[in-house]
């Protein structure tokens, strides 16, 4: 039995990442089905409640007000909007509704009162109800909390060395923090990073270190392939070639072997043999829906030929572990 380790070294998961390649997918695909049923994958769908016209200036985000992206800003959904948004995606398979808003924090305002209607109206339809608002205080996370909220996604991005090159309106201990205050408001964790930045592989690991450090390691955790967007600082980086991203979700699955592991951002840019390579390295869970915040993803339809093809199915709502979890009250009795 593999123990869930907190404890690895930066030097350790370089050694598994650098692992040679087949090796590593069986290494990871053999922790996979250990700890998971290997043959489901989380389908979550991925709304844009607010869209673009954000004051942080991160450099691969078609949303910051800094670049000028041609994206059309949209000011807040209506609850009506999101409610009806939900009830498609569940029909095409979802089990979990992700909103997310380009704030670079949340206001106590009419704004977020609306969210928390969002939060109840989703969360009454049983499906895992998530949100990506920025940055949030302690308070704010209760509020979110007490609404019903599953998850709160807020990514670390990179390491905190290369995060200072790719924002600087904000550090990697805001982001921390907001994670601390999700955690405890015992909403699940979700985050993860991107890779194609420009990072070295070194950046990549000590990501993964800080994550799988966490006293419990984030229930959910986003891989995504930056999209390079024009008009955005990164918008000539080279596309992240198939074989690293292998190698990041790989090593993600060694070092958090229960999380749910998302194929996220940049599915667009794989073929099918690719994304086949991303689940046998350990993903199991996708965005889906033919546009991911503001750029284009594969269709639903897309995805469940995809799902026929490779016999995996998708996973029901709340089947890992509920708002307070085990390892949460674990920690708490200690
Ligand atoms: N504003 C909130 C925040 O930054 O936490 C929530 C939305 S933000 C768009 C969520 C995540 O999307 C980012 O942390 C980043 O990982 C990812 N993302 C944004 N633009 C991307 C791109 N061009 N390619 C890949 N991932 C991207
Ligand atoms: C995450 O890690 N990836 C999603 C979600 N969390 C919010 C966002 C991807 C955004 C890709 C660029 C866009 O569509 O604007
Ligand atoms: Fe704003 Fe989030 Fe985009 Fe950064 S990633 S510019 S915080 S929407």
């Amino acid at each position: 039995m593999t123990a869930i380790r907190n404890n690895w070294t930066t030097e350790e998961i370089l050694n598994v990442y650098n692992t040679p390649l087949l090796d590593l997918i069986y290494k990871a695909q053999t922790i996979h089905r250990e700890f998971n049923d290997a043959s489901e994958v989380q389908v979550s769908s991925l709304i844009s409640i607010k869209t673009g016209g954000c004051a942080e200036d991160c450099s691969y985000c078609p949303q910051s007000v800094k670049y000028n992206t041609g994206i059309e800003a949209h000011k807040l959904m209506t609850l009506e909007e999101v409610l009806f948004a939900a009830d498609k995606a569940k029909e095409g398979g979802a089990s979990r509704l992700c909103m997310g808003a380009a704030w670079r924090e949340v206001r106590d305002n009419k704004d977020f009162d609306r969210v928390i209607e969002m939060v109840k109206g989703v969360n009454a339809k049983d499906m895992e109800v998530c949100c990506t608002l920025g940055m949030l205080t302690e308070n704010q996370a209760q509020r979110l909390a007490d609404a019903g909220l599953y998850a709160y996604n807020h990514n670390l991005d990179t390491s905190e060395d290369s995060y200072k090159k790719i924002i600087t309106t904000r550090s990697y201990d805001d982001r921390l923090n907001t994670i601390k205050n999700v955690r405890k408001a015992k909403v699940t964790v979700c985050s993860g990073g991107i890779i194609g930045l420009g990072e070295s592989v070194e950046d990549r690991v000590k990501m993964l270190q800080t994550l799988s450090s966490m006293e419990i390691q984030p229930e959910s955790v986003p891989i995504n392939a930056l999209v390079p967007v024009a008009g955005t600082p990164l918008e000539n980086q080279p596309l992240v070639p198939i074989w690293e991203m292998v190698r990041m979700i790989a090593t993600t699955r060694i070092v958090m072997p229960k999380t749910v592991l998302r194929l996220s951002a940049g599915r667009n840019q794989m073929n099918l043999e690719g994304q086949a390579l991303c689940f046998l390295a350990g993903a199991n869970s996708i965005f889906a829906g033919d546009k991911l915040l503001t750029t284009p993803n594969p269709s639903f339809n897309e995805d469940m030929e995809m799902f026929n093809l490779f016999g995996l199915t998708p996973r029901k709502a709340f089947k890992g572990e509920k708002k307070t979890t085990k390892s949460l009250q674990e920690v708490e009795s200690k």
